[in-house]
């Protein structure tokens, strides 16, 4: 702890102030903060000037972490359930009894139906725990939100092209771009500080920024170049960027030959991509896709073609994401100044990796994947019909830890389902959120001010870094923190080995002692700062972390699983007449559902509204500010919900952030506000690679009081349909030579950590 002598400051207040440093969680970015003390009270939330990331800086949420703190709905001591599920009635209990109830809940499912009838759904770091204690109990059925609704396709869609995901945080080099090439992405209204604040920085440099986005985002309107895409067509526009530089000679000949393989059957797979081609497809005009393709190829390396982090659009999406891969690679901006920066091999402890005392399984039992690229659990909708049909192997109990499922997974209605249908839920929670509803025992965490965690372990940065989460006030409430929870669960099921230190303090030091250090060290600045080596260099041999050892434009992993070698545009259904495309995004002020009950952050945004075309607006009389339900093709309905009425969103979708809409009484500012996007997510495309849920795949149209509005159709606002594609595909070459192929050498090299949440 150092203290702070606040100059001037002789009101009382501030007159003798400490600063603990730490890791926020208001989202998943992570910046470092500075609790500022008062005696025991926590009197303010700063940004820590020493963190390599954020640098100080702190956006609305982080500097709102005291409301979470101070939040009066907070989870405060365990509870059970005392009405039906969904009634939301609950006892305080002791721990000792919420403890027994749900380790008597593990072990008889694990009697009666073994580890496959269990589920569990973990999202955030400390969920890291509770995986170590689930792994030993040999349950292995898992579904994570930041795999399959968020970072998913992206991650595998890179893996497969480069050996390795684009990361979290995102390792674009803004520093140096010369131009930056935005698909969705809406930086500005994603709020990630450090990353935004070099995207500005960089469009201020005159770096020249493209954004295709169906919506005039906050970043569009920083955009040299906006191109309003129809949506679901963005691998149509990215082969044509492709075959156009290609054409030209505007790719990085020396990466590509040096360093890629499949270029000939890449070549020969986008030889039909004309701008004219994608133009029909895409609804943007050829000269524009041009353009976009020029400004990238001139710019090349120095570009940073955005991997995206939400991927989980339209069920095309690992090959939508390998389009992006592809592209970065042609234009040679892989591991290069002003592209994507390479994972550092720095010194500073494989922190996170050895933690776990794994098991390995022989066996891979539970609801079958069918995926073959997904690498992190199962897919929800597998997880969802085996607690809901009578399968083999029926899954009894769900643990939800730190994820809002009904807002998060699509199709909640049949979660609703899941869950009065099981024989149990448990849940670890800081705020009684809707899942709370039907949970028969909800164990209350302490918040991230109030805990250690696990170790942050930043490496594809240009300064890499761990930094340390640590109490930054005492507890307020009966709540514990998740290795204490997780310890106590594994003791009463007789696997207390998993978990060997006393405490979460002690896990911690000993993880830094193994790097060479120790906890009591690290606490004063709470940082660990390595210097990063983000670039490719003579002394740093290239060998990617994929089959061939080289980056694959065309994957034979993907050709022996029967799927597209390379990326093929294909169609989505286009919205039913009347209808219009569903499209979710952010609040620059709120992360997900996680803040909606948070006082300062619902003073700044206090309900979301639905963004409709103003042409679809005035052709249905409806101005900014009404209030609309929206019906969604299912005849779900939401809101009421006010329209904004705006130019800057094509005719064809409305938008409307997400985290809104929580059925959630004991949440006093959350419930009942705004509407919710996941309600109306009754449909989902599933990506044929991952198993990843696309959401936008949902249609809705307007209600207001009571009546149906209805539009004439799409035609009328300027929105030809997208062509019938008549020709048959042309089927790809099979290019890579046998010898190129050393599966066995894939799995090692710089020890990337797995990332935990999104
Ligand atoms: N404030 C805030 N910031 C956050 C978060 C938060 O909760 N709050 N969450 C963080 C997390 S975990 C994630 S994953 C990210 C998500 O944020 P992003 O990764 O930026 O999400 P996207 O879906 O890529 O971007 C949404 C944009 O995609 C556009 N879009 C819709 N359909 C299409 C299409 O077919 N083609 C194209 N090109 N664009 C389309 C929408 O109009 C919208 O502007 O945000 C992160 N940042
Ligand atoms: N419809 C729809 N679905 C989506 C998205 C969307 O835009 N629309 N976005 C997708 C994306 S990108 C992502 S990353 C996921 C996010 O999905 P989730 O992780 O489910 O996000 P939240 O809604 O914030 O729910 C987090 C839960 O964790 C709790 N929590 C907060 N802090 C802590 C803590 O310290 N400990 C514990 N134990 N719990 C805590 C919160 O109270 C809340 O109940 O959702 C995905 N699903
Ligand atoms: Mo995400």
């Amino acid at each position: 702890m150092r203290e702070l002598r606040q100059s001037g400051a002789g009101d009382g207040l501030h007159s003798s102030v400490s600063a603990i440093p730490s890791v926020r969680e208001m989202c998943f970015w992570r910046c470092g903060i500075l609790g500022k003390r008062k005696g025991s009270h926590l009197v303010g939330i700063e940004g820590n000037p020493d963190h390599p990331m954020n640098q100080g800086r702190l956006c609305a949420r982080g500097l709102a972490g005291t409301r979470l703190l101070y939040d009066p709905d907070r989870l405060k001591h365990p509870l059970v359930r005392v009405g039906q599920r969904g009634e939301g009635r609950w006892r305080q209990a002791s721990w000792p009894e919420a403890l027994d109830r749900v380790a008597e809940g593990l072990d008889k499912t694990l009697q009666d139906y073994s580890a496959s009838g269990i589920a569990y759904f973990p999202h955030g770091a400390s969920a890291r725990y509770f995986k170590v204690l689930m792994n030993h109990l040999g349950i292995n059925i898992y579904s994570s939100a930041s795999f399959g609704q968020c970072r998913g396709p992206r991650d595998t869609g890179y893996k497969l092209t480069f050996g390795t995901s684009p990361g979290a945080p995102e390792r674009t080099d803004y520093e140096h771009a010369d131009a930056i090439l935005l698909t969705g992405s809406h930086i500005g209204e994603n709020v990630h500080t450090s990353h935004v604040r070099g995207f500005i920085r960089a469009i201020s440099r005159g770096a020249e920024l493209i954004v295709v986005d169906p919506r005039y985002s906050v970043a569009a309107s920083k955009a040299h170049l906006w191109l309003p895409i129809r949506p679901g067509t963005d691998i149509a526009f990215l082969l044509a960027v492709m075959r156009y530089l290609i054409e030209h000679g505007l790719y990085d000949c020396e990466f590509v030959d040096n360093h890629c393989v499949g270029f000939d059957a890449l070549k020969q797979a986008v030889a039909h991509a004309t701008p004219q081609w994608a133009a029909a497809i895409t609804d943007l005009p050829p000269d524009k896709i041009v353009e976009a393709a020029s400004i990238l190829g001139r710019a090349r390396p120095r570009t940073v073609i955005h991997p995206g982090r939400f991927s989980a659009w339209y069920g095309n999406d690992t090959q939508r994401s390998r389009a992006l891969a592809i592209l970065t690679a042609l234009l040679g901006a892989w591991g290069r100044k002003g592209g994507v920066f390479l994972p550092s091999p720095v010194d500073i402890g494989k922190l996170c990796c050895d933690l776990d005392n794994h098991q390995d399984f022989e066996e891979d039992f539970g609801p079958p994947r069918r995926h073959p690229f997904i690498d992190e659990g199962y897919p929800y909708q597998g997880v969802l019909r085996a607690s809901l049909e009578d399968t083999d192997n029926p899954i009894k109990l769900w643990f939800i830890y730190g994820t809002n499922l009904l807002h998060s997974m699509p199709s909640p209605q049949r979660t609703v389902e899941a869950l009065k249908k099981l024989d149990y839920v448990f849940m670890v929670d800081v705020l009684p959120t809707e899942p709370a509803l039907y949970a028969d025992v909800i164990l209350p965490e302490a918040i991230y001010l109030e805990r250690y965690d696990v170790p942050i372990t930043v490496r594809h940065a240009k300064r890499p870094f761990v930094a340390l989460r640590q109490p930054v006030t005492e507890a307020l409430h009966d709540v514990r923190d998740p290795y204490w929870i997780a310890k106590q669960l594994a003791q009463r099921l007789r696997v207390q080995d998993c978990l060997q230190c006393d405490s979460l303090e002690q896990a911690i030091d000993r993880q830094f002692e193994k790097a060479g250090t120790r906890l009591a060290k690290v606490s004063r600045s709470g940082l660990i700062v390595g210097t990063g080596k983000p670039y490719f260099s003579p002394d740093r041999p290239i060998r990617f972390r994929t089959p061939s050892g080289k980056v694959e434009l065309y994957s034979h992993r993907l050709a022996a699983a029967g799927l597209d070698p390379l990326p093929r545009y294909k169609p989505i259904p286009p919205p039913p007449e009347g209808f219009l495309r569903l499209v979710n995004g952010r609040s620059p002020y709120h992360t997900f559902t996680r803040t909606m009950n948070n006082q300062w952050l619902t003073e700044m945004d206090p309900v979301n509204s639905v963004w409709v075309n103003d042409q679809i607006a005035a052709s249905v009389n409806l101005s900014n500010g009404v209030e609309v339900m929206l019906e969604n093709q299912d005849g779900v309905r939401v809101g009421p919900v006010p329209v904004k009425v705006t130019p800057g969103i094509r005719p064809d979708i409305v938008f409307l952030p997400h985290g809104w809409g929580q059925n959630a009484p004991a949440l006093s500012r959350a419930h009942h506000k705004g509407a919710s996007d996941n309600r109306l997510m009754t449909a989902f495309a599933e990506d044929p690679e991952t198993g990843a849920t696309g959401l936008r795949v949902n249609f809705v149209r307007l209600v207001h009081n009571g009546r149906i509005l209805n539009f004439p159709g799409l035609e009328t606002f300027g929105i030809a349909p997208e062509p019938e594609m008549v020709a048959e595909p042309v089927p790809f070459a099979t290019v890579i030579p046998e010898e190129e192929i050393h599966e066995e050498e894939w799995e090692e090299d710089w020890g990337e950590i797995p990332e935990e949440g999104c």
